[in-house]
């Protein structure tokens, strides 16, 4: 049955509804960053750009870096975004556009995110470089999918149980990064940890400016938290739907972390960006 055209959206030109990309527009590695600005920063880096375009905050520049094809897509913010991209990208790779079908043979994608964060662990300096292993979904989005067999019970069972997590928000989701490329990227130069994605930037995130939170004590509590000697090190707002859908969809993903805040500490990076053009510059060397 021929997916139907209010479900796989295509535009006149035949590119995917929001991203604006057909499959030919894409590589087999895809870089994610959040803001618009630093696709450029990526792709500055190429031996070649062969095409680019945007449609709101998905911003697209596909090229050549020492013989690969590498797509850079900015994501904007938040898991909500994750669900547009890594759908249309799916949809990309493993759907016939012309029959609306899904293929036979499904292809694989890498996905790398690079993207910034706060540590909520004060020995994590700012400026520091952090891989997440796994990724903790405070935001609920994931339970749209059947995420039973992605997920780990047990952890999120531990994790409800310390910070007395309100039974009225969305169930915390554990899932891990891909293993190959944790391999491939990890070094004595990056931390490692449970990155906690937050569906938020200030309450989510435990902070106050003028309005008082529900649940002061979450951060301390994911501080202090740990399991099988994994702890949590930080929050941001992208990494458990990627790790989640890129899971369900077979896809590979890691999260690379510039850390440019740390909460217990209060401290802020005094140049943030310098710190994302030193992620970037290490990722595309191990690429
Ligand atoms: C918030 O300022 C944004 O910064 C972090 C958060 O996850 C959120 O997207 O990541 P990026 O710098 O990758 O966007």
């Amino acid at each position: 049955m021929p997916i139907k055209p209010s479900e796989l959206i295509l535009n006149p030109d035949g590119s995917i509804y929001h991203l604006n990309l057909k499959p030919q527009d894409i590589g087999n590695i895809i870089i994610f960053v959040g803001d618009q600005d630093r696709v450029s920063q990526v792709t500055k880096h190429f031996d070649s750009i062969d095409f680019e375009t945007q449609k709101r905050e998905f911003k697209t520049q596909t090229g050549l870096f020492k013989g690969k094809r590498i797509t850079v897509i900015s994501t904007g913010i938040g898991t909500d975004n994750i669900d547009i991209v890594l759908n249309e990208l799916d949809a990309l790779v493993n759907i016939d556009f012309g029959t609306r079908t899904v293929k036979k043979k499904l292809k694989t994608l890498d996905i790398i995110r690079i993207g910034t964060t706060g540590a909520i662990q004060n020995d994590i300096p700012l400026d520091s470089f952090l891989i997440s292993t796994h990724a903790l979904d405070l935001v609920g989005m994931l339970h749209a999918y059947h995420i039973e067999t992605i997920s780990n019970s047990s952890l999120e069972d531990t994790f409800i149980a310390h910070t007395n997590w309100d039974k009225n928000r969305a169930r915390p989701i554990v899932i891990e990064g891909s293993n190959t490329l944790i391999d491939k990227f990890k070094s004595a130069q990056t931390y490692q940890g449970l990155t906690a994605t937050a569906s938020g930037f200030y309450g989510p995130q435990g902070r106050t400016l003028r309005l008082p939170i529900s649940n002061r004590s979450l951060n301390k509590n994911m501080e202090s938290f740990s399991f099988d000697n994994t702890r949590i090190t930080n929050l941001e707002m992208e990494t458990s739907g990627i790790y989640g859908l890129a899971k369900l969809f077979g896809h590979r993903a890691i999260s690379l972390n510039a850390i440019i805040a740390n909460r217990p500490n209060g401290t802020f990076s005094s140049n943030p960006k310098a710190t994302v053009e030193k992620l970037i510059t290490y990722t595309l060397e191990r690429i």
